[in-house]
């Protein structure tokens, strides 16, 4: 499907610097070293309601990301995809009584309106799950003549990944099994379900059910995909057999990142499939995940409409770490709304202390798995410092505003 517009980046003076960044596998940090280009895949919307600021703050860390590598000098190849078809959809359509379809295309808009909004930098490839349904179809098929899946044979024609075809399951997540299974049993699996070989094991095909959207499938039979699969093919199709990052909220660091993972691997021979699983933390309402089935959510299209500064809004949230769960607060818009009126004006100055040095800082910070924070505190001491009249250097106030817009996509 269509992607958003992009902005125009500014291209900053000498070189940046590699971007270490923690990797769930390994809990810790490790540099990324892109061979070449760079490949990562981000975990996008499942278009049911729209954008909210959790989203946003996701699409904003790989959108940091992106921008690290590129001023490091590597083109990047970046997927995202859209599950517009899964059972959240079909629920919230048949609650409201609309077209699933309809609802899809409706929320997708409005994404990629508020993705634009925020200058996130537009994927290489936006992907819909139901376009990608032939070849997610003719990977399962794979998988199940290889002996990796098999059929439920309850007359469902249900296809399930058998995990004993994935030796290395649970090193993505490093969880315990106790806890695998009470993940699996909230974020849409179903280990309860008699039949299955082991109670982990996801779903791969799910067969054509009364009153739901199905496709052809061939020797699989008519139905619609599964999740994991979905994200795992889109990968391998667009980005090759291993990539440099696989991205997304913390919420899918188990089932989903790991599943994908090992239907990935089991497709191609090839682990890891992600050199890097990045995840970034929960962001919340009054002590609450923000999540459209908890309903406490706070909309970027919302908020653009009571004419919030989409430039503020993402200072506000590159206050917080991105991979710590934190809480929204109406402070931290606040917060937002002046230290951008503070840098508006310090950069309209006509000098201030060492833009190179600024620059060199904000390479550092960021290039440490992406400090925010530190970042954020280094410009407040060039702004206040150039606002106090501090500082010959009549080159800075430019070149403040071309890394701020570059490296933390805020345009002053
Ligand atoms: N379509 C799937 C991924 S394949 C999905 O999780 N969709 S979603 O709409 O629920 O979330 C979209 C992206 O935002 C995912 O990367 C998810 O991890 C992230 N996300 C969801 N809720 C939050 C939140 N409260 N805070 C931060 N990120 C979130
Ligand atoms: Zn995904």
């Amino acid at each position: 499907m269509d992607s958003w517009v992009g902005h125009e980046i500014p291209r900053l003076p000498g070189t940046g610097e590699p971007l270490t960044l923690f990797d769930s596998a390994r809990g810790g940090p490790h540099p990324t070293r892109p061979a070449g280009p760079a490949t990562m895949y981000v975990c996008g919307i499942t278009p049911y309601d729209a954008t909210h600021l959790g989203h946003a703050a996701t699409m904003m860390t790989f959108d940091l990301v992106q921008r690290m590598w590129r001023d490091a000098g590597h083109p990047v190849t970046y997927v995202q995809n859209v599950t517009d078809i899964d059972d959240p959809l079909l629920e919230r359509a048949e609650r409201d009584g609309e077209d699933w379809v309809v609802l899809a295309m409706r929320e997708t808009a409005l994404f990629r309106e508020d993705m634009e909004a925020l200058r996130i930098i537009p994927p290489t490839h936006y992907v819909g799950a139901v376009e990608s349904i032939p070849a997610i179809a003719d990977r399962v098929r794979r998988l199940l003549d290889d002996g990796a899946g098999y059929r439920l044979d309850d007359g469902s024609g249900d296809v399930y990944f058998d995990l004993a075809a994935a030796p290395r399951f649970g090193y993505e997540s490093n969880l315990p099994r106790e806890q695998m299974l009470l993940l699996s049993a909230e974020r849409g699996g179903d280990p309860q379900r008699p039949g299955k070989r082991d109670p982990l094991d996801p779903l791969l095909w799910r067969g054509a059910r009364d009153g739901e959207p199905a496709w052809d499938g061939g020797p699989l039979g008519p139905g619609r995909p599964g999740w994991h699969i979905e994200c795992a093919v889109i990968a391998l199709d667009l980005l090759g057999d291993s990539i440099d990052v696989q991205g997304g909220g913390n919420d899918l660091i188990f089932p989903h990142h790991e599943c994908s993972a090992a239907h990935a691997e089991r497709l191609t021979g090839i682990a890891p499939f992600a050199r890097h699983y990045v995840h970034a933390g929960m962001i919340g309402l009054a002590g609450e995940k923000m999540s459209k089935s908890r309903g406490n959510l706070v909309f970027v299209s919302r908020l653009r409409a009571d004419r919030v500064d989409p430039m503020a809004l993402r200072l506000a949230l590159l206050a917080g770490h991105y991979r710590a769960d934190r809480q929204w607060t109406d402070e931290l818009l606040k917060d937002g709304v002046q230290r951008l009126g503070r840098w508006r004006e310090a950069v309209r100055a006509a000098a201030g202390p060492a833009g190179t040095e600024l620059l060199a800082g904000v390479r550092g910070r960021l290039a440490d798995d992406l400090d925010t924070p530190g970042v954020l505190a280094l410009v407040d001491r060039w702004a206040d410092a150039a606002l106090a009249g501090d500082g010959a250097d009549r080159g800075a106030p430019a070149l403040v505003a071309e890394t701020v817009d570059a490296l933390l996509g805020v345009r002053l």
